[in-house]
């Protein structure tokens, strides 16, 4: 559609240079309610700025839980909040229609003009629109209040685990459109096929024309009947080739890409696409992100979504709602397929206004994403035998009822696509494609029993694909033993070394089941969720690959090593300052590579070559054992052109129980506590809490959620960090550790 995108700073489909440029520092915003519409506009009219509350200059998009979420120690704020600007309308066209458009706001909204209710929403991640044509051309004040306060009456429940964010946390864009103007375009593809529908229908003069991925027009018409593109470029994982498809009508132009694919999941397995077999290798990913929660900017996006590509991925569910657009843009260019879903979660099934939330946010979900080749699959739910939010115990037969109207609605809706759900035993007979809950060596059994595990859920469901599998991590965590793949009913010791071995184990087990037809890892990211206060990194889920401010964990190589097609070679260790072990004792080195052979140097010296060998756990064969010296050591990996080299230290030296911390500023702006015996050893095995203080001229980076921005955190091998915002004066930063004495550091 002719969008003249005023509001809005990412790139909206078609940003016209008309209408007038709203300034986005203008938002403000005020984290309370207010007793009306009129209390939010009267310090405006009236010139008083400084009314209280005090408003907060913003630029969207915004998330009102961008730091408490992950604050150790609050719940996060739950409740309304207000935003306020000022737009001048200008809509160039002569009876024309004006609308706000939001792109997903947490999770209640209603939007006010010239102190006025324009229009009101319900659900926290689906595209919306308030039609305020009747407000006219000129300067008209906005006031929009979001509200995420607890509501069982609500998807998602309040029991999901994850944020249920507040905010205007995705793009607003003012719209201006013709008197008769195309509100939707519909586009499906069949074999070599594509039709083409718009709403409403019965507009008339419709031209539409189509350009191949190499930028040739192959068709120019109308859209009454199926369009036959002859030989088209089908759209894969490896070479995703997009068509473009062009609506005019008359002043309006719409765009949308699309692609040809066929896929198929054959009754217990494997998947294929475009004919041949495929292992999806996929991850998960919620709208989360360190210092702005689900407000995301565009750029923060693309980075990750890369670096899901540049893992080798070629599959992602998005958990677990409906996410913005441009992540939907960015698996279609990059070749990513996706299951995407509804935030029916956790707690039950609630009543009417519920039920027809989960199908309005289907219907939405559909409607607004079907055009994308990337997706294969559309989500119902995500653990809905989760009991709780209902005093009744859990309601299968309501529950049963919700997913079989849902499935019907998706079918018709799109006829095309498959249906899928994760874990809900007595649904599994609903849906077309089927996840049930596997954990092998976190929430049960051991890791070695994976593939039995796996082997039954194939034969056992007609099309079976595991979502969800993998452990916590914490960043900088390392054990040199006491990861033994044998922990039976217990989980891992939330160390690195413990999840590489788990990861590796699933994928060369994956690697070799001829009818998988592919899985997704819990999850890509850490992230944000009010269920975990008492993590080693408080209220965050840390079984990311990467921290949750995109930085990698060692397991994030280990997925590379198995998946990518680019040379990669990575020596696990680079956030393991200190190894520990007797003098003379081998010590195991491993290296994750996607190369034929690896050549390990210790010190200088070759300790041998090994080739890549799946058989050979861990790490493909590149593993050695190697002697270290006491004090510094540099470890050194060479395959072909690639070369990886870390320094640490090896203690020899034993200890006894913290009786230390002692901070040193390790960086100009990172400072560590390390704790010590009474002999001054350090204690390498420690996961004492540690907490950080600041007084004087700086300011200390907290409440991102991540390894060196959390107030409070568990050592790491006796070993915490925090990173400083600003340092404009003397300061002192103080680690307070219970039951030993506080240590100050002056800056
Ligand atoms: C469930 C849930 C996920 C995630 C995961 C976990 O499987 O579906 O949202 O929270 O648990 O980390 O335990």
């Amino acid at each position: 559609m002719t969008k003249l995108c005023v509001l809005c700073f990412s790139t909206c489909v078609l940003a016209a240079t008309a209408g007038a440029q709203v300034n986005l520092s203008q938002w403000q915003f005020v984290r309370t309610d207010m007793a009306n519409v009129w209390e939010v506009e009267r310090p405006v009219k009236e010139g008083k700025p400084e009314s209280v509350p005090l408003w907060q200059d913003v630029t969207l998009p915004h998330c009102y839980n961008a730091e408490d979420g992950v604050d150790p120690d609050v719940n996060y704020y739950q409740g309304a909040a207000w935003y306020r600007t000022t737009i001048e309308v200008a809509n160039p066209y002569a009876g024309g229609h004006t609308l706000l458009e939001f792109e997903g706001a947490g999770q209640k909204t209603q939007v006010y003009v010239d102190g006025r209710l324009m229009g009101s929403h319900v659900g926290g991640y689906d595209r919306w629109t308030v039609d305020i044509s009747e407000v006219g051309n000129g300067r008209h004040p906005i006031a929009v209040r979001c509200d995420n306060s607890r509501d069982v009456e609500m998807i998602p429940s309040d029991m999901s685990d994850f944020c249920l964010y507040g905010g205007l946390y995705r793009p607003v864009h003012l719209v201006y459109l013709p008197e008769r103007y195309i509100s939707d375009v519909r586009i499906d593809v069949e074999g070599d096929k594509v039709s083409v529908k718009t709403s409403p229908s019965n507009l008339g003069e419709v031209s539409c024309s189509i350009v191949s991925p190499d930028g040739k027009t192959v068709y120019e018409g109308g859209i009454g009947q199926p369009i036959r593109i002859r030989k088209p470029v089908l759209w894969d994982v490896d070479s995703p080739s997009l068509y473009t498809l062009r609506i005019t009508f008359g002043q309006q132009v719409i765009e949308r890409r699309f692609g040809f694919r066929i896929y198929e999941f054959r009754e217990h397995g494997p998947f294929f696409l475009n004919g041949r077999r495929l292992l999806l290798k996929g991850t998960h990913r919620h709208e989360d992100h360190a210092g702005v929660g689900a407000a995301m900017t565009d750029e923060q996006i693309r980075q990750e979504m890369q670096q899901i590509k540049d893992m080798g991925a070629n599959f992602i569910r998005l958990g677990h709602y409906q996410q913005r657009d441009l992540v939907l843009d960015l698996c279609d260019s990059l070749g990513i397929l996706v299951w995407e879903e509804i935030p029916w979660c956790r707690g039950g099934v609630g009543g009417e206004e519920y039920q027809q939330q989960a199908h309005r946010m289907l219907e939405n979900m559909i409607t607004q994403h079907s055009h994308h080749p990337s997706i294969i699959l559309w989500g119902l739910g995500n653990e809905n035998d989760w009991p709780g939010d209902f005093s009744t115990v859990i309601d299968t037969v309501g529950i049963r009822s919700l997913m079989t109207s849902l499935n019907d609605h998706a079918h018709q809706l799109d006829p095309q696509r498959k249906t899928v759900i994760r874990r809900c035993d007595f649904c599994a007979d609903i849906v077309d494609i089927y996840s049930p809950s596997i954990w092998a060596g976190w929430y049960s059994r051991s890791f070695t029993d994976y593939c039995e595990m796996e082997e039954a859920a194939i034969a056992r469901f007609p099309h079976f694909l595991h979502a969800e599998w993998g452990g916590d991590s914490h960043a900088g965590r390392h054990a040199e033993s006491g990861f033994d793949i044998e922990v039976g009913d217990k989980k891992g010791d939330w160390s690195e070394s413990y999840i590489v071995r788990l990861f590796d184990w699933h994928l060369k087990e994956q690697a070799r089941m001829p009818n998988l037809t592919g899985s997704a890892f819990w999850t890509f990211k850490d992230f944000c969720t009010p269920l975990r206060p008492l993590n080693p990194i408080p209220y965050v889920n840390q079984k990311g690959v990467v921290q949750r401010d995109g930085t990698p964990k060692e397991s994030y190589y280990v997925f590379q090593s198995y998946w990518a097609s680019q040379p990669m070679l990575h020596i696990y260790g680079h956030s393991w300052p200190v190894r520990w072990g007797e003098e003379g004792e081998p010590r195991e080195v491993l290296v994750y590579s996607n190369q034929p052979e690896v050549e390990l140097f210790v010190n200088g010296q070759s300790v041998g070559k090994r080739k890549r060998n799946i058989e050979d756990y861990p790490a493909q064969g590149f593993h050695w054992s190697v002697v270290l010296q006491r004090g510094t050591n540099t470890i050194k990996a060479v395959a072909k052109d690639l070369s990886d080299e870390i320094t640490f230290e090896y203690q020899t030296a034993h200890w006894g129980k913290p009786a230390e911390v002692r901070l040193t500023r390790i960086a100009p702006d990172l400072i560590e506590a390390q704790l010590y015996d009474a002999n001054g050893i350090r204690c390498l095995d420690s996961s004492d809490w540690i907490e950080f203080s600041i007084a004087g001229d700086g300011e200390l980076l907290v409440n991102q959620g991540t390894a060196t921005g959390s107030r409070r955190i568990q050592a790491a091998n006796g070993r915490a960090t925090i990173r400083l915002r600003s340092l404009t004066g003397p300061c002192f930063v103080g680690a307070r550790c219970d039951g030993l004495p506080s240590a100050l550091i002056h800056l």
